[in-house]
């Protein structure tokens, strides 16, 4: 049986209190177990919080022990982007501000031992981009079964390889535009006119969608994500948007999507576990049973310690 947890962030304290409550030990060797199950992480252990050489000594200790699995999240993928030169010499994740200050706190981790990142961006680059087992599925952002095929033929199997990780920083390239929707979800593109103010306030004409309603009959406001939107009826040109049906046949397990409040189900087949811990919120586990039709009673919670 598994225990899916969500994304960690550097936040050792709060994954070590999960840990526990999920009745996991340290072993002699410190490494987390549990007699009868194992953990799943859902990707995004590192930037932002406290402790991320932590966190990730913990999660590899567990995966290499048998005790996990885990799928890479955004995060992961960004610093290896942002390690990794391409031919021309120049990091394939440009070092802009932007990017400098989104990883900051992991480069300030690993300040004084630039070798053990070195070790651990070499770990993240052989994550699994999803995982599918036979009574559910594991993914960071989205589950889209066209793309992930596509990504399997090119990669043959589910992890990165050189050619396709270098495709995938190129903009526009097929590998790029993959691996957005896996990783970091689809966006679309409004209609001209439409547009809204994200958590910052910035003005956006892009809209995250929660993929797995389908947007016949919905508003902006019941189909987008991480922003406030109007109360319109969405246009017909959304209709034939990609969506994961809420009566399909495995489940999905994700992180990624800075949830708040009460953990829920986002539909019958599709359970994020992404509380925000690391801007104040939980750190959310989904404890597994064997159960086909998933139960919001079997979220295990720990409040962040911030
Ligand atoms: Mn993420």
């Amino acid at each position: 049986m598994y225990d899916l947890i969500g994304d960690i962030h550097g936040h050792a304290g709060e994954l070590k209190a999960l840990l526990t409550q999920l009745g996991y030990q340290p072993g002699h060797s410190g490494v987390y177990a549990h007699p009868e199950r194992r953990v799943i992480f859902l990707g995004d252990f590192i930037d932002r919080g406290p402790q991320i050489r932590e966190t990730l000594q913990i999660a590899r200790g567990m995966i290499d022990a048998g005790h996990a699995l885990a799928v890479m999240g955004n995060h992961e993928y960004n610093a290896i982007c942002f390690h990794t030169k391409g031919p021309d010499g120049k990091p394939l994740r440009p070092h802009t501000d932007k990017n400098i200050q989104q990883h900051s706190a992991t480069l300030d981790a690993f300040r004084d031992d630039p070798e053990e990142l070195d070790e651990y961006l070499q770990w993240m680059k052989q994550l699994p981009l999803w995982l599918e087992l036979d009574e559910f599925r594991v993914i960071h952002a989205c589950w889209h079964p066209e793309l992930i095929d596509r990504v399997r033929d090119q990669v043959r199997g589910n992890r990165l390889t050189e050619t396709f990780l270098h495709e995938s920083a190129q903009k526009g390239a097929e590998a790029y535009e993959i691996l957005e929707i896996l990783l970091k979800g689809i966006e679309k593109q409004l209609p001209l006119g439409e547009i809204f103010r994200d958590k910052d306030n910035h003005v956006r004409t892009e809209m995250r969608i929660q993929w797995w309603k389908s947007p016949r009959g919905l508003t902006y406001a019941d189909y987008g994500l991480g922003g406030r939107f109007s109360s319109k009826p969405l246009p017909a040109s959304f209709f034939d948007t990609y969506h994961y049906p809420p009566e399909a046949e495995k489940p999905v397990f994700i992180g990624h999507y800075w949830l708040r409040g009460e953990p829920a189900l986002q539909s019958p087949s599709v359970c994020c576990l992404d509380y925000s811990v690391a801007k104040g919120g939980e750190l959310v586990a989904y404890r597994w049973n064997g159960e086909q039709e998933l139960r919001e009673g079997n979220f295990v919670r720990v409040k962040s310690f911030q």
